[in-house]
């Protein structure tokens, strides 16, 4: 005879704040309302739902982290159960808020001039204005620091030109501001240095060709970014940041957000399959009833809650200002191999239907393939964590 049953048998309400557990239930049901009911049809269709822009912008989940300049200032816990949320729908619909908040809006606010602040964030933060962050090249992925975009400066304090080219930035082809990172070689000076600018769409010599034929994050629009003797204001120099540690920084803010992401697609997945295991009759009983069936929904269980205990624990140390790099490094790499393979195992639990859309988690097995190698790989995270509890670099 069935037992009464529950999805969770630990959760982690009494170790939220009032204002974190309301920031949660509101986002979810937002994204339930919201997102759920056209995500597929995007997925599909290869588009992402620009309509949902200024929904975002009201709930305030652009620049969603951050104070002033009509942000929501959250709190990191606040912050991270909002990526949850969005991630248990559609990694593509994270990354397009996680691109907005803490690679484009973050920079600005952090390395960027009042100027630069007054002119981008408040738009940015409506959904008005949009941006996008230009690291990864063509020959230089893993190893941001070979890039050969670079920046040269038109005399004694003047512009900088910029020629070079960046490969598989979302949000590039719709943005309207990016961060570029750039070897620079201000004048009369003979070592380079990564520096970032803020290049804007209408700058003569940019040009931003979308990325046709991806089978993963299909719901999120990727281009490259393509600089052609581009004449840059010294104006739009982020002045204060140098050298890799400035696009590093901004990952570990994004890379902190995936970490809760992760963690949110796996609750879709496992929630998914949980509930069809226990209404699909085979050999007679629901296949929930099987002993093979309860140990993957019991691993998925179990993981979810781990999980979540260190995306929520990282999230306090990040309000104390404890969290380290290699900290969001843990988090980033586990909780996304956390999400693809449950998304994984989910598939299977489905059977054929496991394939299908309706069901929402072939998009999921599929998306995290790119979570899984974008902002930083599972293998870079895995050698960056070794470097750290050895101090033995594996890299070089
Ligand atoms: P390394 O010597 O370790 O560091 C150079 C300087 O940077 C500092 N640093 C960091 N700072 C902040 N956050 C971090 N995570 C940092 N990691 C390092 C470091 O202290 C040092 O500073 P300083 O002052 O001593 O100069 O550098 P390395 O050359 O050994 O490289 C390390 C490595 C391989 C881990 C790094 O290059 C790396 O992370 N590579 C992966 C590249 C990557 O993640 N690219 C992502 C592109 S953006 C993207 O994917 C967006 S997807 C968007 C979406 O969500 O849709
Ligand atoms: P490579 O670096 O060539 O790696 C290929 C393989 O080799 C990986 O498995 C990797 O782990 C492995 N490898 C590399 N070095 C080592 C090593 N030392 N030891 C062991 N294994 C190693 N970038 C941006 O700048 N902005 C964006 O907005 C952005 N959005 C993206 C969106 C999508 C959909 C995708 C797919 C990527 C995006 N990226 C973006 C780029 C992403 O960050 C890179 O794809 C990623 O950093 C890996 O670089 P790569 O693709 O050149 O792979």
């Amino acid at each position: 005879m069935a037992r009464s049953a529950q999805p969770y048998v630990l959760d982690i309400d009494h170790l939220l704040t009032e204002e974190e557990r309301l920031t949660w239930k509101a986002a979810r049901e937002f994204c339930d309302a919201k997102i759920r009911p056209v995500i597929e049809k995007h997925y599909e269709a290869g588009t992402f739902p620009k309509e949902l822009i200024p929904q975002f912008a009201e709930m305030g989940f652009l620049g969603a982290s951050l104070e002033g300049y009509g942000c929501a200032g959250m709190n990191p816990v606040a912050y991270g159960l909002i990526n949850l949320e969005l991630e248990r729908q559609d990694s593509g619909i994270r990354s397009f808020c996680s691109v907005q908040t803490a690679l484009c809006m973050w920079p600005i606010f952090a390395y960027g001039t009042d100027a630069q602040k007054d002119r981008w964030l408040p738009g940015m933060a409506k959904g008005e204005l949009i941006g996008c962050f230009g690291l990864t090249e063509p020959n230089a992925g893993s190893d941001p620091g070979s890039m050969r975009t670079h920046a040269k400066q038109d005399g004694p304090d003047g512009d900088y030109i910029l020629n070079g080219q960046k490969m598989w930035i979302t949000n590039s082809p719709i943005a309207d501001v990016m961060i570029v990172w750039a070897k620079t070689l201000d004048h009369g000076s003979d070592s380079p240095v990564i520096r970032g600018f803020l290049v804007e769409r209408d700058f003569k010599g940019v040009s931003t060709p979308e990325v046709h034929g991806k089978l993963s994050l299909r719901a999120s629009i990727t281009g490259e970014i393509v600089l052609d003797e581009v004449r840059v204001p010294k104006e739009n120099l982020l002045p204060k940041v140098q050298g890799l540690k400035g696009p590093l920084g901004c990952l570990t803010q994004a890379r902190y957000g995936i970490g809760w992401g992760g963690v949110g697609a796996a609750m879709g997945c496992y929630e998914g399959a949980r509930q069809y295991t226990m209404d699909r009759v085979q050999f007679d009983r629901p296949i929930a009833g099987f002993q093979l069936t309860q140990q993957k929904l019991v691993e998925m269980h179990n993981d979810i809650t781990k999980g979540l205990l260190l995306a929520l624990h990282c999230g306090r140390l990040k309000q104390q200002g404890k969290l380290t790099p290699i900290g969001v490094s843990m988090l980033k790499r586990d909780n996304v191999r956390l999400g693809l393979e449950t998304a994984r195992v989910a598939r299977s639990m489905l059977g054929g239907n496991g394939i299908m859309g309706e069901f929402h988690i072939m998009r999921h097995v599929c998306n995290l393939e790119t979570v899984y190698t974008y902002e930083g790989t599972h293998e870079v995270h895995t050698l960056a964590i070794g470097r750290a509890i050895t101090g033995l670099n594996a890299f070089s």
